[in-house]
């Protein structure tokens, strides 16, 4: 039986998305590699969804049939992932710690072979919409009354199958399944406008028959409401457009690096411990 999730009030799930920031931080230092931007920009949904009561989960029996699926289909910032999951108690912060070290459960993109908590093996972009569809159709064909949400990056969406699988949704009036688009403006090279600019998000979800709203990801009161909103669409699939910023939560610091992307690079200890005041 999926337990009813611990349903967090405004207050404390703030508090749990600067916890979950700490832990990137340590986490991504301690492994000497990893991307903390991108999985920092991904914070405020991640917690809504494990702790604001959106996310049905077990953490008895994480495969669960009836369970809600999360697919992090931006893999590679998993390290929001290892660290909600361990606020949630599935892991101890040593465990964590672990992060990329050879034998690791731990690894730089989820591996649903090593870890029974990774809804999907990601990492090669463009892949988790189409296996959350996959998701919801099974989930439907079961009988089962389950969600499933998939994270993709704003730069991911520029690959082909993204827009595939938006179109299957439709054709199978996917009520059950939830894309969200961490629009955070940067890719691995450069600001997303550059490299390919896919904007605007919303006019096309709607296009392909889904239902769209566009949020500040970055508030906790948007994203609560926003995946509140998103349970009431009963006809079609829905979008959210979390509009975020990479890194949010240590841009001063990101600021001073000279780096608003700080793509795939770890915290070097000194930044990081000026990161770890900020968050504290
Ligand atoms: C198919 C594929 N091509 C290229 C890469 C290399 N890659 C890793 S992260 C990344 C940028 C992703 O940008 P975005 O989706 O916006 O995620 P963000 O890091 O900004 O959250 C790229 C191109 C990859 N992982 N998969
Ligand atoms: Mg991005």
């Amino acid at each position: 039986m999926v337990a009813d999730v611990n349903k967090q009030t405004l207050d404390q799930l703030k508090d749990t998305a600067k916890a979950i920031r700490r832990l990137i931080i340590k986490i991504t230092t301690e492994a000497g590699s990893g991307h903390p931007s991108s999985s920092l920009s991904a914070v405020e949904v991640v917690t809504a969804l494990y702790f604001g009561g959106f996310l049905r989960h077990n953490i008895q029996n994480p495969r669960d049939p009836k369970r809600d699926r999360f697919i992090l289909s931006k893999g590679h910032a998993v390290p929001v992932l290892y660290s909600a999951l361990c606020q949630a108690g599935y892991y101890t912060f040593e465990q964590i710690m672990t992060l990329r070290k050879l034998g690791s459960p731990f690894e730089g993109h989820p591996n649903m072979k090593r870890l029974d908590t990774m809804e999907a093996s990601t990492g090669s972009l463009g892949q988790g919409l189409s296996l959350g569809v996959g998701h919801a159709l099974a989930c439907r064909l079961d009988g089962l009354d389950a969600h499933t949400y998939v994270m993709m990056g704003d730069g991911e969406m520029g690959e082909g199958q993204v827009w595939e699988a938006m179109a299957s949704a439709e054709k199978y009036k996917l009520q059950n399944l939830t894309a969200i688009v961490d629009q955070n403006g940067f890719q691995q090279t450069g600001a997303t406008k550059d490299v390919l600019d896919m904007k605007p998000f919303a006019s096309k979800f709607e296009a392909f028959g889904w239902h769209a709203q566009v949020i500040n990801g970055n508030k906790m009161e948007e994203v609560i409401a926003a995946l509140a909103h998103a349970k009431t669409v009963t006809d079609r699939p829905t979008a959210i457009i979390s509009q975020t910023q990479k890194g949010f939560g240590i841009l001063p610091i990101l600021e001073t690096a000279g780096d608003l992307n700080y793509h795939g690079k770890p915290l070097p200890k000194d930044l990081a411990e000026k990161a770890l005041a900020l968050l504290s």
